[in-house]
Parts: C-alpha cells; structure tokens; sequence
C-alpha cells in the first residue's frame, strides 16, 4: 500500500509511522508513505501558501498553484488511477466500511487543508473524493489523515498478528465491542465478572456477544437496526436486557 499527504506539516504527519502497528507495517514494507509540502513548490521568494479570501472575511485560504504542484508531485511516485482524497467536514462520512474500500487499493493520496479553506478549484481539478471523520472542525486535515491512515494500515495482509486480527473482526462484525477487564480482581469492591474467571470459553464467548449486542442497542441502536438480529441474536439481547432489569 502507498499513502502520499499533501501537508504543510509533513513532520507532523510523520509522527504516525514512528510507532506501533503503522511503523512496524512501514518497517515491514507493508506500507509506504511519502509526504509533499506545498510550500516547496511556491515560487515567490516568501515561499507563500496562503492568501486572502476573494469577499473578504476572516482567515486565509491554501493557494492553487503550490498545493496543485505538490498534488501533482505525490501522485507521480503512484500507480495509476489513485484517487486523491481531501479531509473535510464536508466530505462523505468515514468508517470502517471506508476502510476497507481504501484498504484494498494499491495508494491513495490524502490532501490536508490548512487555515479557513482551500481553494475550491483545487477540490474540482485535484481531488477525486472528501472525507470526514464526523462534525467536528479541525485546525487542518493532518490529524484526519493520520486517522485514515492508522485505520487503513490495521486492514493489509499481514500487518496484525493472528490474535489482533481476531480482536479486529469484533468491529467489523457491526457491533460494539464487549468490556474488558485485567488484573486486579478486585478493586474498590468492584469485581470483574465471574464468568471471566471461570475458564469456560464457550460460556465466555457467548457473554462478550450478549455484552456487545446489549451495548450496541444501549448506545448505538443505529448499528443494530442494520444487522437484522436472527432469532439466537434476539434472544442473546432479551437476555441482556432482563440481567439489565430495574437498574
Ligand atoms: C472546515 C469547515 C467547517 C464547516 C463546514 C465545512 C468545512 N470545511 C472545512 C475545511 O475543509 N477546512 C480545511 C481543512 C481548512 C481548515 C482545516 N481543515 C479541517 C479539516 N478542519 N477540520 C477538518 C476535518 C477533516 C476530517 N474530519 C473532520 C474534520
């Protein structure tokens, strides 16, 4: 997999192959990432990036031509027909469904936007694709990226170990997770479940899904409403729901 970012703050962006499961996909060959930093291709003498906003009001707005030129540049050291991707609040809602998508190219190019905005010609000649992680407004579109990035990498071949891959297929399955609990047993009188501590792995199986379906419907109910619960799943929940009784 090849992931270039465009970024003024290609340092930054770096960050997220020095450690963990991107670095070791990186170390690994696994991934490559390459960034390109529009201010390397300004041509004034101040090297400028930004400018003010035709109509006025507040802030500046990323140029056309060093950001294009570094769009551009990223997508020369790329197979053909890599998409180039803007992270936006405006863009189309990623999850890990978007993962996957993004996982199964050969690259993709991640444009970061800094200050208020970016040129809208550089959205309709440059980029292919907007993504958002949610409503929430960023100070630039690095620490997006870095998530995209971070979420991508965990889907190659290879890049987790079989035990982390297990772990992975309880999100992808559509539900939340189940709780999890490690040593002490105890602590301030607050006992981690006894069914954990009983060594029976199927009845442990069985109750991380009955805690993972009773969460999902507690918190997210938009989640359960697309599974379409057969009548085991119905029945895991109903009993969920009763354990949860009068609290
Ligand atoms: C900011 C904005 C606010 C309201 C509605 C639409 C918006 N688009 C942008 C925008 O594209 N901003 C650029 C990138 C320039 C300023 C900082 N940027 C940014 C990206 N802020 N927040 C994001 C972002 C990206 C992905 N998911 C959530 C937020």
């Amino acid at each position: 997999m090849q992931i270039a970012v465009v970024s003024l703050f290609p340092e930054l962006v770096g960050q997220v192959v020095e450690y963990g499961v991107v670095g070791r996909a990186v170390e690994r060959k696994l991934l490559s990432l390459d960034c390109e930093n529009p201010r390397d291709f300004a041509e004034d003498v101040h090297r400028t990036v930004d400018d003010r906003p035709y109509g006025g009001g507040p802030g500046m707005v990323l140029k056309y031509e060093p950001t294009a030129t570094a769009i551009r540049e990223a997508k020369q050291g790329m197979p053909d027909g890599c998409p180039v991707i803007c992270l936006s609040p405006a863009g189309k809602v990623f999850d890990q469904h978007e993962a996957q998508r993004l996982a199964s190219l050969q690259g993709f190019v991640l444009l970061a936007g800094r200050y208020e905005g970016i040129d809208e010609r550089l959205i309709e000649n440059e980029v292919d694709e907007e993504l958002s992680l949610g409503d929430f407004v960023l100070s630039g579109g690095e620490i997006a990226a870095m998530a995209v990035i971070d979420a991508v990498t965990r889907l190659l071949p290879g890049v987790l170990g079989d035990e982390e891959s297990a772990v992975q297929d309880s999100f992808m399955n559509g539900l939340l997770d189940y709780p999890h609990y490690t040593r002490p047993e105890i602590i301030d009188g607050q006992r981690v479940p006894a069914v954990l501590l009983s060594g029976d792995h199927a009845r442990i199986a069985r109750w991380r899904y009955k805690q993972a379906l009773g969460r999902s419907y507690m918190r997210r109910p938009d989640l359960l409403k697309r599974l379409n619960l057969d009548k085991e799943q119905q029945q895991l929940l109903d009993e969920f729901l009763k354990e949860q009784g009068p609290n």
